[in-house]
């Protein structure tokens, strides 16, 4: 029986191999399967297995053969939060909460481009597999995945390397980013921060007597800082903006700024507008220098993003801040993540997801844009841009 068994699977393969191209001894043309994209291809807002925007989806982590320019990538990781869980499922919200963007109609009325539909080629990579057990072997895990990612070979000459939109999961993921981005570009990198918190919070500076644990949500740059992934010239400072958090004292403050970043408030924007904030982070990163983007999504007012970890009153408004992202597609992004959704605490509305969404878009449009833009410029080749 054995031998008439293993006959069967010989047969099976050899007529597998037969009809490579071929079911029930029928050829398919190209036009052929053009017709049946043509008519079932499209998906529906409410349809589809989940990518974001119904990008295809490829597991790039197990393809590293996968070229891509532009990737979305999940980490359902909230293991280092201080206040409420639930960030993990975040990927998943963000990416149910995108399903009206699709690339038929993906057309950026402020930038004149469908992203979705230029040179650059986006997939959804799909979730980095994180364990929720042990945050040394989950910081590891997001860290080597990164690094992995961030090697992949590009499509289109205008993307010299691949740019990846993280998905959080809770915001301890920026560590590994920028730990990735250091070994791939070989330089420091700054960072724009989009936060209602510091984030740069010495881990001492929470209840210690048990020890301290510095890899959490509030305690990354710090970090970052102490393993020299920032760049620390005067000239090239970090930024956060949209702060309003409640400090220890005006130490928080101080140690922050000794860690090379500058600050802007929530309350800023009655004073400054729109474009004030945006001028002033242009002023302090400028458009060559490479800047990573880090999107807490509770830099939103909880009245626009209750869904989140540690909401924090007084925020802004998310027209007002995606006023701010438009503004600011001239840097040099080399990386973004929007992180802290954590969907159990939103509404049915989905308001904080859909924020999250419209963000990312935002900023993969700014990404096509730029390199659209370096295109156009007279001597500055893609090689130039890092
Ligand atoms: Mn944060």
């Amino acid at each position: 029986m054995k031998s008439a068994t293993l006959l069967q699977l010989l047969m099976l393969l050899g007529l597998t191999i037969a009809c490579n191209h071929q079911h029930d001894g029928k050829e398919w043309t190209k036009e052929e399967i053009d017709e049946l994209e043509a008519k079932w291809g499209y998906e529906w807002g409410f349809e589809g297995i989940g990518t974001f925007a119904h990008l295809n989806h490829v597991k790039c982590l197990t393809e590293p053969m996968e070229d891509f320019d532009i990737a979305i990538i999940g980490a359902p990781f909230d293991k280092a939060v201080t206040y409420r869980p639930g960030a993990r499922f975040g990927p998943r919200a963000i990416r149910y909460a995108s399903g009206r963007q699709h690339s038929l109609r993906g057309f950026n009325p402020r930038a004149n481009i469908n992203p979705y539909q230029n040179w650059a080629k986006i997939i959804d990579c799909g979730d980095i597999p994180i364990t929720p057990i042990d945050n040394n072997i989950a910081q590891t895990q997001m860290t080597e995945a990164l690094k992995q990612l961030g090697k992949h070979k590009t499509v289109s000459p205008l993307a010299p390397k691949p740019k990846l939109v993280t998905l959080g999961g809770d915001h301890s993921l920026t560590l590994p980013a920028l730990r990735a981005l250091n070994e791939i570009y070989g330089k420091t990198i700054q960072v724009l921060h989009f936060d209602a918190h510091l984030d740069t919070w010495n881990p001492n500076a929470y209840p210690s007597y048990w020890g301290t644990t510095a890899f959490n949500h509030g305690s990354m740059f710090w970090l970052a800082n102490q393993e020299g992934l920032l760049s620390n010239s005067s000239f090239e400072p970090s930024v956060h903006a949209g702060l309003r958090t409640r400090l220890t004292g005006e130490i928080d403050n101080n140690d922050d700024t000794a860690q090379n970043w500058k600050r802007f408030s929530a309350d800023d924007i009655d004073t400054l507008g729109t474009q004030g904030i945006i001028h002033n982070i242009m002023e302090a990163l400028g458009t060559d220098n490479p800047v990573y983007l880090s999107v807490d999504i509770d830099v939103l007012d909880p009245a626009f993003a209750p869904g989140t970890g540690t909401p924090e009153a007084g925020g802004w408004s998310t027209r007002e801040f995606i006023r701010i992202l438009r503004g600011i597609e001239g840097l040099n992004l080399v990386g973004a993540d929007v992180v802290e959704v954590s969907p159990a605490y939103q509404g049915g509305g989905e308001e904080t997801s859909v924020a999250a969404a419209q963000i990312v878009y935002e900023l993969i449009t700014s990404m096509v844009k730029r390199g659209l833009d370096n295109m156009g410029k007279e001597g500055k080749s893609s090689k130039d841009e890092l």
